[in-house]
């Protein structure tokens, strides 16, 4: 019985599932490259090349623990163009029986696997993933019956079951979170330290010539390329964190700095999800480091935390409510998404630094991510499935299970709050406090309204004014909202008229708007 065993871009693990029980001599491992993938949505020219590259360079590992692998690169003439299409062609080289899989991480694939066995006459056998620390039932076994699916209770479950920073039965140090010591703004002279590179070797060039003619309209960068795109280079890139930046993750997990686009971030998202790095390992590496003094609790702690809770429950979350879960659209956003998130055109200083940060490294730190280009977006009501869209196309470790809830949820607002408690809305405040970026802007973070105030500012009260009917029965607005009551109508009407002269200016102005 012979077995075609086809292994995702994002599945770059040697253990896993569906290579397990891989028989020499019979059986044949497909990987490809098709341009179905690399265009359903445009995504950022790194994140290909990256993808490519470290496929390319898996499949040479394979090969040389001697496993038989067909690979399909994106310019062989015969590549069928889709997954579904190599798979049928994979089949026609030999007397195949059935195919394995592990089972897809986004929605849209795992719906067209579900037709292949017809499609393809034969068993199309899809296994389940288990690099993830929680199965799918293990997440729906906590959720059922809960009104609220707490991130904080689900993570507390899972210290306890895999012994992650516990002392006994007791979360070690005594508290289960450190978040409160977490968010630090960066003092004078503290520098962000130099990242490691690994310089692109002779595959990587090539993919990078080969995408820079095949993507050439696709968003972002190509050049200084440093990404690991090896299991061992990523190892090397998660030492180096450990030993330098993981000390003072915590302290500076919020900050922010114009122009320094890692501080003291693990850059690691984009390996764990393509299956070059464990997710497991990298926590015990993590704990490690604590229980050996080289780092503190509070950074190790909210390291594990992002890992072992956010990245598990938002997965979770993700196949629990599929595909209902992108269909929501709770605060009725319409507007459309401004050029600038491509461009980068824009006065707002914090802004243009997250999108060209954004387009030059396929990376963005989380609270630029959920605070800046997020908190924007959810302000100016800007359309969920827009924005989810953009989210998907210019991160390196954009995958729609964890793009999704952590824009759909945690930064728009459009689950209606099934994973937020209340919508992460902040005015330019926050920003100045946690980052040095109003100092160089054009717009004054001082200013409430005019031409010359932040955005974030009028777009904010805008923001309350616009969903009030939604928003008011949310307990933990209840000071905002007797804030805006106190409000004079002057004060409301100067909000207004910002926030729709704003909207003309950037090209975003709905019906309404103009009609207002
Ligand atoms: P670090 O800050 O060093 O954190 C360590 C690790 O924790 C990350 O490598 C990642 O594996 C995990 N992690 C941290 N936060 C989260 C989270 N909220 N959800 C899941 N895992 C988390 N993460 C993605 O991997 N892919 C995405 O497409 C993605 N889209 C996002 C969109 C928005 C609007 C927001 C607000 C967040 C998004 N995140 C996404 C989560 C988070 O911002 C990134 O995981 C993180 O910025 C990656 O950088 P890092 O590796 O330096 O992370
Ligand atoms: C993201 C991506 C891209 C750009 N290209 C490919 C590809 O050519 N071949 C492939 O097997 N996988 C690719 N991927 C990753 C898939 O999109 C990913 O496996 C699914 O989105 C499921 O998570």
């Amino acid at each position: 019985m012979a077995t075609l065993r086809l292994v995702l871009g994002d599945q770059l693990t040697a253990e896993l599932a569906s290579l397990r029980d891989f028989r020499a001599g019979d059986d044949l491992v497909l990987m490809a490259e098709v341009s179905e993938e690399a265009t359903y949505v445009g995504h950022h020219k790194k994140k290909i090349a990256f993808l490519f590259s470290a496929m390319r360079h898996f499949a040479a590992e394979l090969e040389a623990r001697g496993l038989n692998v067909a690979y399909t690169r994106l310019d062989d003439s015969e590549n069928a163009g889709s997954l579904e299409g190599e798979v049928a062609r994979a089949l026609m080289s030999g007397a195949f029986d059935r195919v394995v899989i592990v089972e897809p991480g986004e929605y849209r694939l795992r719906g067209a696997m579900a037709g292949w066995s017809d499609r393809l006459g034969l068993p199309v056998e899809i296994r389940r993933d288990d690099r993830f620390i929680a199965s799918h039932e293990r997440f729906n076994a906590w959720a059922d019956g809960r009104k609220r699916l707490t991130m904080e209770y689900f993570y507390r479950e899972l210290r306890r079951e895999t012994g992650l920073l516990m002392d006994g039965d007791e979360p070690a140090g005594g508290r289960w979170n450190f978040d409160h010591d977490n968010r630090k703004t960066l003092p004078a002279g503290i520098e962000a330290p130099a990242r490691n590179r690994i310089e692109p070797d002779a595959i990587t060039a090539e993919v990078i010539e080969m995408v820079e003619s095949r993507f050439a309209d696709h968003f972002g960068d190509l050049d200084d390329f440093w990404f690991a795109v090896t299991a061992e280079g990523a190892q090397a890139h998660l030492d180096w964190f450990i030993e330098t930046a993981l000390p003072q993750f915590g302290d500076f997990q919020d900050a922010m700095k114009l122009g320094e686009a890692f501080l003291f971030h693990s850059v690691l998202s984009l390996y764990i999800n393509a299956g070059l790095l464990d997710p497991m390992s990298v926590c015990r590496r993590a704990e490690a480091a604590w229980r050996g003094g080289a780092a503190p609790l509070n950074a190790v702690e909210g390291f594990i935390r992002q890992i072992l809770g956010w990245r598990e429950y938002v997965r979770g979350v993700y196949w629990r409510f599929m595909p209902e879960y992108l269909e929501r659209n709770a605060l009725n956003a319409r507007r459309p998404l401004p050029g600038f998130y491509w461009t980068a055109e824009t006065k707002m200083a914090c802004v243009r630094d997250a999108v060209l940060t954004t387009k030059r490294h396929a990376y963005a730190h989380h609270i630029q991510r959920l605070m800046v280009t997020g908190n924007f977006a959810l302000l100016a009501g800007i359309d969920p499935a827009e924005v989810n869209a953009w989210y998907l196309a210019v991160y390196a470790d954009a995958f729609e299970w964890v793009e999704a809830p952590n824009t759909h949820g945690m930064a728009l607002f459009a689950d209606g709050g099934l994973m937020a408690t209340k919508p992460y809305a902040a005015s330019g405040a926050y920003i100045n406090k946690m980052s040095d970026s109003c100092k160089s802007c054009s717009y004054a973070v001082t200013k409430k309204n005019g031409p010359q105030a932040c955005p974030f500012n009028y777009l904010y009260w805008n923001f309350l004014i616009e969903n009030e009917d939604q928003l008011r029965g949310n307990h933990r607005l209840g000071m905002i909202f007797k804030t805006l009551d106190r409000m004079g109508e002057d004060k409301k009407s100067a909000v207004r008229t910002d926030s729709d002269r704003f909207f003309r200016e950037i090209g975003i102005a709905t019906q309404k708007d103009l009609a207002s």
